[in-house]
C-alpha cells in the first residue's frame, strides 16, 4: 500500500520502519526535518506526503499535533483523495477526534482512531497492540498495515472510541504503577529491599504486566524514556478532561496527576514516567535500591 507516516518521534519511526520492512510504499514526514527512516521517501510537509496515499497515518504527541497535522498550512486536508483512510496513532481527546472526523467528513475519507498500547519496545519489535475506534470495513481494511507494525488489534466501535478505551487502559497502568512505586518506597523506608520484596510481588496476586515491565527499570534505575513522563502526563489530563465531559470523578487519577505536576517541577518530564518514583524517593528520604545496586 502507499502510505504517508507522520509524526517520527520514539514511537512513529520504527512504526514507519517496519511498514517499509513488510513491502510497503512509505513516505515519512516529519515537523522537525532531519529524521529519516530507510527504504521511504522523505516529504517537506504533511500535504505532500499525504498527496496519493492511501493511508495517511498519524503517531504525533497531543490533540494540538493532530490538528495542526490535518488543519495547518500545507496540512493533510489539502491532499485529500476519495477512498483515502487516515489513521491516528496519536493518544488524544476522543471528542477531538470525533470533531475532526466530522471536519473530514463528506471528501469521501474514512477516519480511525487506532491508539496503541506498548511502549518503544513493542513500536520497535512489532509487537503493538491497538485500541480502535471507525467503520468496520474500514478497519478490517488496515489489518496488513496492523500486522506489520503490532501483534492484536482490537476494534472498539465507531470513531473515537479506539481513543476512549485507550484512556481506560492508560488510566489503569498510570494507577498500577504508582501503586508499585509507593511500595517500593514504603518498603524501603521500613527497612524492606525492594530486591527482596520483588520475588514476592510476583510470585503474587499483585503481578502485573506493568510490573514486569517496569521493574527491571526501576532496580537498575534506568529512567531512560520508553514512555515519557510527559506524554503520560497529558494522557493522564486527558483522561480527567474525558471524564468531567460526562461527570464522572476520579479521585485517584486526580491525586496522581499532582505528583507528575511535581515531578515536571522536579524536572522529570523528559525521563520515563517511572521516573515519578524519585518523588515519593524525595518525600520519604530513602533510595530503592535494586538487586545488584
Ligand atoms: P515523541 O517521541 O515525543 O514524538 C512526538 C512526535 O510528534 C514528533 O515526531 C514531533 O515532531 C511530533 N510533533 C509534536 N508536536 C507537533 C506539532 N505541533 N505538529 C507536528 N508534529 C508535532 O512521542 P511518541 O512517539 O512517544 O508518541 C507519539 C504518540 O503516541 C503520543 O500521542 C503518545 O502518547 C502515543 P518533532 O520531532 O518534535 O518535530
Amino acid at each position: 500500500m502507499r502510505i504517508a507516516f507522520l509524526g517520527l518521534g520514539i514511537m512513529g519511526r520504527p512504526m514507519a520502519s517496519n511498514l517499509v520492512k513488510a513491502g510497503h510504499e512509505v513516505t515519512v514526514w516529519n515537523r522537525t526535518a532531519g529524521k529519516e527512516v530507510e527504504g521511504a521517501r522523505v516529504a517537506t510537509s504533511p500535504a505532500e506526503a499525504a498527496r496519493g496515499a492511501e493511508v495517511v497515518w498519524m503517531a504525533v504527541s497531543d490533540t494540538k499535533a493532530v490538528e495542526t497535522v490535518l488543519f495547518g498550512a500545507q496540512g493533510v486536508q489539502e491532499s485529500l483523495t476519495a477512498g483515502m483512510t487516515i489513521v491516528d496513532s496519536s493518544t488524544i481527546s476522543p471528542s477531538a477526534t470525533r470533531k475532526f472526523a466530522d471536519r473530514l467528513r463528506g471528501r469521501g475519507v474514512q477516519y480511525v482512531d487506532a491508539p496503541m498500547t506498548g511502549s518503544k519496545v513493542a513500536a520497535e519489535n512489532g509487537t503493538l497492540i491497538f485500541i480502535v475506534g471507525g467503520d468496520e470495513a474500514a478497519v478490517e481494511g488496515l489489518k496488513p498495515l496492523f500486522a506489520a507494525v503490532g501483534k492484536q488489534f482490537f476494534r472498539m466501535g465507531e470513531t473515537g472510541k479506539g481513543q476512549a478505551a485507550k484512556l481506560a487502559m492508560n488510566l489503569q497502568i498510570a494507577l498500577i504503577y504508582e501503586g508499585f512505586a509507593e511500595a517500593l518506597t514504603l518498603a524501603t523506608k521500613l527497612g524492606v529491599d525492594a530486591a527482596t520484596l520483588l520475588p514476592v510481588i510476583q510470585a503474587s496476586m499483585v503481578r502485573s504486566g506493568v510490573v514486569d515491565y517496569k521493574a527491571p527499570f526501576v532496580m537498575k534505575r534506568d529512567f531512560s524514556p520508553n514512555f515519557p513522563l510527559r506524554l503520560m502526563h497529558k494522557d493522564i489530563r486527558l483522561t480527567l478532561e474525558a471524564a468531567k465531559e460526562v461527570r464522572v470523578k476520579l479521585p485517584a487519577l486526580e491525586t496522581v496527576e499532582e505528583i507528575y505536576e511535581m515531578a515536571t517541577e522536579d524536572g522529570h518530564q523528559d525521563l520515563d514516567y517511572a521516573a515519578t518514583i524519585a518523588l515519593l524517593e524525595k518525600w520519604a528520604g530513602v533510595e530503592v535500591k535494586g538487586a545488584s545496586a
